[in-house]
């Protein structure tokens, strides 16, 4: 096939949506392009500022951190431990290994340290496990940026991720979510760190080519939490729907992001005040990263005394 860009007969990337092939030089510039193009049209950085990636040793976040240092940025990896057997210890590695070849010093937070992990957590407060994840990871990366002076907290979320939690909040009218959908979350007075999604607008498919391409060596095997998660069924809902209609998750994510969807006096968890033990932005006097740490403790206490 033909590179739509060169003009050689070396394509090997074939992108519907765009209606083009590339061949892997010339998709590699596409790919950078397109993540250029959503932090200039979203505003999310300068090339002065000093971005926090959090990687988690998959493909989006690797490539998120390639990308960055490739053009240019002053960006740090932060990987977070999250005490998941094999699959916290592989993930490790990879980090470390592309840090590595990258020649950067990646950032490591063990949980294991303040007996934290996701499995003595989930196993402690019988709780679903992503959502005290979720809020575990934000808890860290905020903290992390704040200490070291960093102007805002990058994830690898895609195309595919950001349209299929919109569809799965319009599904479930989950209108208060709304806001949290755009690229850019800007800081608050009460200490949350602005955060960006530089790859908003590339898909899962152009992020593992990118990967191949780029020869980045990241875990192949998802999270064991991960298992029956309702956004797999929107991606696959959603991947229907482009092999039919090529373009169709990018119409409906900038299509809402273009829309009157934000109102203005909207807050997000943004105007609380500062956690009386850690520091950190929180709603009530402690945040709730440190009152399920208390609770932890608590319990772990009690479950000593009883045995
Ligand atoms: S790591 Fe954590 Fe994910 Fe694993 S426990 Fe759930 S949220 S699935 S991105
Ligand atoms: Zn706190």
């Amino acid at each position: 096939m033909k590179c739509r860009r060169c003009g050689s007969f070396e394509g090997e990337v074939a992108l519907k949506r765009h209606n083009a092939t590339f061949c892997r030089n010339c998709f590699v510039v596409f790919f950078r392009r397109q993540v250029k193009r959503a932090i200039s049209e979203f505003r999310m950085f300068t090339p002065k500022e000093k971005i926090l990636v959090c990687v988690s040793g998959g493909k989006d976040s690797l490539v998120l951190w390639d990308v960055l240092l490739d053009l240019g940025f002053d960006a740090d990896g932060m990987y977070i431990d999250l005490g998941i057997g094999d699959y916290s210890r592989e993930s490790r590695e990879k980090v470390l290994a592309f840090a590595r070849l990258r020649k950067r010093e990646p950032i490591i937070v063990d949980l294991s340290a303040e007996g934290m992990t996701i499995p003595e957590v989930t196993a402690r407060l019988r709780k679903k496990a992503c959502s005290l994840c979720g809020m575990i990871k934000r808890h860290h990366f905020n903290s992390a940026a704040r200490k070291g002076g960093y102007d805002v907290v990058a994830t690898g979320h895609n195309l595919d991720d950001e349209a299929s939690r919109l569809l799965g909040n319009i599904i479930q009218w989950n209108v208060k979510y709304f806001p949290g959908q755009k690229p850019v979350l800007e800081e608050t007075s009460s200490g949350m760190v602005r955060k960006v999604k530089p790859l908003v607008r590339v898909t899962e498919y152009e992020t593992a080519c990118y990967a191949l391409i780029r020869g980045i060596d990241y875990m192949i095997y998802e999270c064991p939490y991960s298992k029956g998660a309702t956004s797999l069924a929107y991606k696959e809902a959603l991947n229907m729907l482009e092999e039919e209609m090529p373009g169709t998750k990018a119409r409906f994510l900038f299509g809402f992001l273009d829309g009157e969807f934000f109102r203005e006096d909207e807050k997000e968890e943004s105007e609380g005040r500062s956690c009386l033990v850690c520091g950190e932005p929180s709603f009530q006097e402690v945040c709730s990263y440190c009152r399920l740490k208390e609770e932890v403790a608590r319990r772990s206490a009690a479950g000593r005394k009883g045995a």
